[in-house]
């Protein structure tokens, strides 16, 4: 974020959402703040909802979750065009190996600290010293020029079609929905995210359904699809799938969800982050509790007052 960037249609503010977001990565990765870290991104988040441009530091003081420092920063950015913290931190050797370490699918800040202070710079230097890193990280970094590039909205349709045949082959009343980016209809994704469901897979019976996932991580290896395991669990696969035509490896999340939570998991994974926040900040404000599980009145617990999504 060097030159002075025109504010999108939909957020008018988003110039200002960049230079937040990309200090919140570097409180994050870099600082290890997390406390600065969420403090920039709720900054971030009050800003993309706010439907018109802020014109000052002062104004922006009004909103929630702006205070002093933030406001100095977007006054000096609406002076100069530029912020003197990102300049530094962009001319910072450290910092640059950071981020450009922890880009590796599996290595998070601390990791890539301590590659840092190995003195392994750049991914060149990381392919030479696999022996330090986890099979998550070995397959981040075999692919990690693929996974960098992102992937156009017909691919994922494509994979979505191949996903639909090989489940039905196993059990035709499987539901499959590509959630996160995709579903909230951008042309371009960073990865796949798959919410599954099967009707006689709720969470009273998820211990009866505890090889659901394996079986369909079996079934697309088998069709080729799938390519590489990162992990998995009973709910939870992460790994990598390649069309057979694309030729580019490509991120997947897969999730088994249980039936009675789909439709708040659907919701959940579609996000965006920043919407998820302000969409449970706003179900708090109207006495409920929204997670990835259901949508349920504050302070209930009990079964039976759980609230069904589909009521509203
Ligand atoms: P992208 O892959 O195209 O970059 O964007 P995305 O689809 O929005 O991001 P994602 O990292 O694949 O996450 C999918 C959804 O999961 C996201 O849109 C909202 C939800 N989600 C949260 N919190 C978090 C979180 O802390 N980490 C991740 N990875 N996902 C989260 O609500
Ligand atoms: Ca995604
Ligand atoms: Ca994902």
């Amino acid at each position: 974020m060097s030159k002075r960037k025109k504010p999108s249609e939909d957020n008018p503010n988003s110039d200002f959402c960049e230079f937040l977001i990309e200090l919140a990565e570097y409180e994050k990765n870099i600082n290890r703040n997390l406390f600065k870290h969420k403090a920039y991104q709720k900054a971030a988040n009050v800003l993309a909802a706010h439907p018109t441009r802020v014109k000052s530091g002062k104004e922006a003081r009004r909103l929630d979750g702006i205070g002093e420092k933030i406001a100095k920063k977007i006054d000096e950015y609406l002076e100069t065009g530029k912020l003197r913290k990102l300049e530094n931190i962009h001319k910072d050797k450290k910092a640059n190996v950071i981020t450009l370490l922890t880009q590796v699918s599996g290595i998070g800040p601390a990791k890539a600290q301590n590659l840092a202070d190995m003195g392994i710079e750049t991914i060149e230097d990381l392919r030479k010293h696999t022996d330090k890193l986890t099979h998550h990280q070995i397959v981040g970094l075999k692919y990690f020029e693929d996974f960098q590039k992102k992937i156009p909205r017909e691919e994922i349709e494509k994979i979505e079609e191949i996903i639909e045949d090989e489940l039905r082959v196993l059990d035709a009343d499987y539901h499959i929905t590509i959630c996160g980016s995709y579903r909230r209809g951008k042309l371009e994704s960073g990865d796949i995210d798959v919410l599954i469901t099967h009707p006689k897979y709720t969470a009273e019976t998820h211990n009866k359904h505890n090889d659901r996932l394996k079986k369909i991580v079996n079934a697309l290896e088998k069709s080729g699809l799938i390519t590489d395991t990162l992990s998995l669990g009973e709910t939870k696969f992460m790994g990598a799938c390649r069309l057979k035509s694309g030729g580019i490896t490509r991120r997947l999340d897969i999730r088994l969800t249980p039936f009675d939570q789909y439709y708040c998991s659907i919701l959940y994974f579609t996000g965006s982050d920043m919407f998820n926040r302000s969409m449970r900040a706003h179900a708090t404000e109207k006495g409920f509790i929204l997670n990835e599980y259901s949508l349920r009145p504050l302070g209930s617990t009990g079964e039976s007052q759980k609230f069904d999504f589909y009521s509203f």
